[in-house]
């Protein structure tokens, strides 16, 4: 098929896209940068039906967040806080499975689990949570703690990372979610999150959880500091380490919520944003399986949108969500199944219902 484009500088782009070929960084530039957003967006569908067809992925999923107090300050964060702040909270264990007990039972089928950095917690605090909610929920997948968690569970466990990994997936933690990579720019990094895990560190943690045959998530926030040269940046280091290990399942663009962050001055994303994101991710990621639209960040209506631009998964019911309803989401914090359902269908796609690392599908039938 042929396409009319707005912008001309699209055509070696489609060319490329067509005969499946690599896209460059300058294509990644113009991708970002070019006016006509509907163009990229047809060009992202092209790939997105390639990979997945018409099929769009969901999961009856729960989110944890066991502690918001936090080591670091990052500017972008307004869930972490200190422990002596009136909002610091951080869950026992007994609360945590008790969390994880309320949902509709046997129909939950991932945990996803993500904190702050708690000063005084121990390893074995960690350690005993996976065990724990294994032992409790052996069916339930549990893909738990960011790189940057990880790798300050490796340091409080006194043990190099690749074992610290290997005895974690002993107690049951199935893949390790996308958090913590920001903007690969150490431009970026400094003034936004100083203190926390740089990126070469983060791009190490995955490659190493990969060889130790742990999946993983990958994401990029954007909408604060970053140039499109660093966004460009960020996803090419992503293809290059998934050309390395295939290790990764998902990507999922974070838009920057700038409420109550020190960065609040900022605008937040706008829907052109968000669609570009994740159309552009689509198109430069071609060794990603799956581009998440993340339905509390971006609300409901753009990721619905997004199932034309390039996006095949809309996450999950979630159930609870501290992070980004920290900065300012007002999206609900739960979707019920059949409203997840009901959007992938009206968007002219197949639901499908998956488990974590889509091994599991079940197309939803009525
Ligand atoms: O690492 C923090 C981001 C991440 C803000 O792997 C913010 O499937 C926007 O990674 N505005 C945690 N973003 C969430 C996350 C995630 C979410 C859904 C699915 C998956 C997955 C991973 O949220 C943090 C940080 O990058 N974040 N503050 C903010 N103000």
């Amino acid at each position: 098929m042929v396409f009319e484009f707005l912008d001309e500088s699209l055509k070696p782009i489609e060319r490329k896209v067509q005969a499946g070929e690599r896209l460059s960084i300058a294509d990644g530039m113009t991708l970002f940068t070019t006016p006509d957003l509907l163009g990229v967006g047809r060009l992202a569908n092209i790939v997105r039906e390639r990979i997945n067809g018409d099929h769009t992925y969901f999961i009856h999923n729960r989110h944890i967040n066991p502690t918001n107090i936090c080591i670091h300050s990052c500017q972008f964060c307004a869930f972490g806080v200190k422990a002596d702040n009136p909002q610091a909270y951080m869950k026992t264990l007994d609360e945590i499975f008790d969390d994880a007990s309320v949902y509709e039972q046997g129909q939950v089928n991932e945990f996803h689990i993500v904190g702050g950095l708690h000063p005084d917690l121990p390893y074995e605090y960690y350690l005993d949570m996976v065990r724990g909610l294994k032992e409790r929920f052996p069916e339930v997948h549990i893909q738990a703690f960011t790189a940057v968690e990880l790798g300050y569970l490796a340091e409080l466990a006194g043990k190099p990372l690749k074992e610290t990994l290997v005895e974690l997936r002993s107690a049951g933690l199935g893949s390790i979610p996308g958090g913590g990579a920001e903007i690969f720019a150490q431009r970026v990094r400094k003034k936004i999150c100083n203190e926390k895990t740089t990126g070469p560190e983060w791009l190490q943690i995955h490659e190493t959880a990969h060889k130790v045959g742990l999946k993983s998530n990958a994401t990029m926030l954007y909408g604060h500091l970053e140039t499109v040269a660093e966004r460009v940046d960020h996803l090419v280091q992503l293809r290059e380490l998934q050309d390395r290990t295939g290790g990764f399942v998902t990507f999922i663009p974070l838009a920057f919520h700038p409420e109550n962050t020190v960065l609040n001055f900022l605008p937040s994303t706008t829907g052109q944003m968000d669609l570009r994101a994740l159309a552009v991710s689509r198109l430069m990621l071609d060794n990603f399986p799956h581009i998440k639209a993340f339905w509390i960040m971006i609300t409901p209506k753009i990721a619905q949108m997004s199932l034309a631009f390039g996006t095949d998964d809309m996450d999950g019911t979630v159930v609870e969500e501290k992070i980004i309803h920290a900065a300012g989401a007002t999206t609900d914090q739960i979707f019920h199944k059949n409203t997840i359902i009901d959007l992938i269908r009206e968007a002219g796609r197949i639901p499908m219902e998956r488990d974590t690392l889509y091994e599991d599908l079940h197309e939803v039938f009525a």
